[in-house]
């Protein structure tokens, strides 16, 4: 008998052999669980992570962790990094969720998008930092509800751009574009990526997962889709490729997902069926992708791939344009 034919899922990302590499065991306060973290390589050449961490109440605070080899011997800071500031911030109340980070050289400081969260819904605010300890808060920048952001690295036609994902109460959840000039007042919406409808894997409700990845073809997107099944929702990660001048258009869009949930901490856990990725690093290759991806809202894990072959992959497995056509 031949053996069987290689499942494509299977070969664009590797999970590593350490996996999970955080969880609520290494942190050095009590809490409840580690998950969905920001990632940036430092100029020291350290990994970086800004964690979300849920507390015994059930909020959630940003914390970050440091690693030489992105691997091991993470240094997690000894108290809470960056914790809601509810005096000031009432849209924080309920607490800090899913940081995305990007380094964004004209400011010289590192742009945190994130999800506040209060009693009025999730909005999505936006921070600076240039060392992790001190952060200047712009505030919350897209009212609710809306999560799943992330800011671009520079200007297009003297604009900020920011990719994220309101949600309508009725109807399905898009993935926008919006622009700004100053990063605090942001218009010009436009829907970048449609969910689709039916038995599809990104059907109904999809998201921004990592900030995009720069490439010589354009900006390579994750996004997740949330598929809602009998048994609960499946969240499951694809690609979409933008214009690299003009991120508002999508060029290519993957009809399958290329990672999943499939092992036990992905599949266990307090919320099961889970892999979410907030953030990634690039290998001294200048090829190899380390995406970091909360599991089972409950810990952090490590999947390692090569953007040239997510672009072919991508390439092959594509519709063109960001609406719901298959
Ligand atoms: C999404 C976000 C994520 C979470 C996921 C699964 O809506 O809130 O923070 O990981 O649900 O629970």
């Amino acid at each position: 008998m031949s053996a069987p034919a290689p499942d494509p899922r299977h070969r664009l990302l590797k999970r590593h052999a350490r996996n999970p590499l955080l969880s609520a065991f290494d942190w050095p306060y009590f809490i409840n669980t580690v998950f969905n973290a920001g990632a940036v390589r430092l100029p020291s050449g350290e990994t970086l992570l800004l964690c979300r961490v849920e507390d015994c109440s059930g909020r959630s605070h940003l914390c970050a962790a440091r690693s030489a080899d992105g691997v091991k011997d993470w240094k997690i800071d000894s108290t809470p990094t960056l914790l809601p500031d509810a005096d000031n911030h009432p849209e924080e109340l309920w607490g800090l969720e899913d940081p995305r980070v990007v380094w964004v050289p004209e400011l010289e400081s590192y742009a945190v998008t994130y999800t506040c969260y209060s009693p009025q819904g999730p909005g999505v605010s936006l921070a600076l930092t240039k060392d992790f300890q001190t952060f200047e808060r712009i505030g919350n920048v897209l009212p609710v509800e809306n999560k799943d952001a992330s800011l671009l690295p520079r200007r297009f036609d003297g604009r900020w751009a920011m990719i994220h994902r309101p949600a309508p109460q009725t109807g399905r959840a898009h993935v926008w574009i919006s622009f700004s000039p100053d990063l605090k007042h942001w218009g010009d919406h436009r829907v970048l990526l449609e969910a689709r409808h039916g038995p599809y894997w990104d059907a109904e409700k999809i998201g921004l997962c990592t900030p995009l990845i720069e490439t010589s073809q354009g900006w390579l997107m994750t996004y997740h889709g949330a598929h809602t099944t009998v048994g609960g929702c499946l969240y499951r990660i694809g690609l979409a490729l933008l214009d690299l001048e003009e991120p508002g258009k999508c060029l290519l869009r993957s009809t399958r997902w290329m990672f999943g949930p499939e092992t036990d901490y992905e599949r266990v856990g307090d919320v099961g069926d889970v892999v979410f990725p907030c953030g990634y690093v690039i290998g001294k290759d200048g090829d190899t992708l380390y995406l970091y991806y909360g599991a089972a809202d409950t810990s952090i894990a490590l999947a390692t791939g090569s953007i040239r072959d997510m672009l072919d992959w991508l390439e092959e497995h594509s519709s063109p344009g960001g609406t719901a056509t298959i």
